[in-house]
């Protein structure tokens, strides 16, 4: 029996995030929390490159250019979609998650879905650094984790 098992300490791997603008005061400390998480596991701050759209439903557009440009190991995609907010809460929140597994499945790169959905702010800040951790930290664990996986397991026919 062989067992592949992803390695999420690995130092050399480039990585992007893309992170939403809406709920700022939230995404700002995923970003912190993914940034935190990918340095923890030996990526150097040269191999991360940020980029920035205006919400959670631009996330998977930029993801698959970035990810189909043969650049980068991983996605991270982070956002903040809370029900309090909007009434379109679940077209957003709908779009992002299928538009972000799309640029994986499209791509082969790993794009990971780092979208806080949450009913209130509260809920979400505590999910970005507070009491119940921070899902940009988890973001980048699966990153990682998902890059070496692939590296192992065998390729499409
Ligand atoms: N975008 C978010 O990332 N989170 C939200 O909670 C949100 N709300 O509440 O509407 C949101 N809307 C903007 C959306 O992602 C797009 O940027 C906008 O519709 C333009 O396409």
């Amino acid at each position: 029996m062989t067992e592949f098992r992803g390695d999420p300490h690995a130092g050399g791997r480039r990585v992007a995030v893309v992170v939403a603008r809406f709920n700022e005061i939230v995404t700002r400390r995923l970003l912190a929390g993914a940034l935190d998480g990918l340095r923890a596991r030996g990526v150097a701050n040269e191999d991360v490159d940020v980029a920035w759209v205006p919400g959670a439903f631009e996330l998977p557009m930029v993801a698959r250019r970035l990810a189909a440009s043969g650049t980068y190991d991983a996605l991270i995609c982070l956002g903040a979609v809370i029900r309090g907010e909007t009434a379109h809460f679940d077209h957003v929140a709908a779009q992002a998650a299928t538009g972000i597994r799309a640029a994986a499945e499209a791509t082969g790169i790993p794009v990971i879905f780092g979208v806080l959905t949450t009913d209130t702010l509260e809920q979400a800040l505590a999910r970005a650094g507070g009491d119940h951790g921070n899902k940009g930290w988890d973001a980048a664990t699966a990153a990682l984790e998902m890059a070496s996986l692939l590296e192992q397991i065998p390729k499409e026919a």
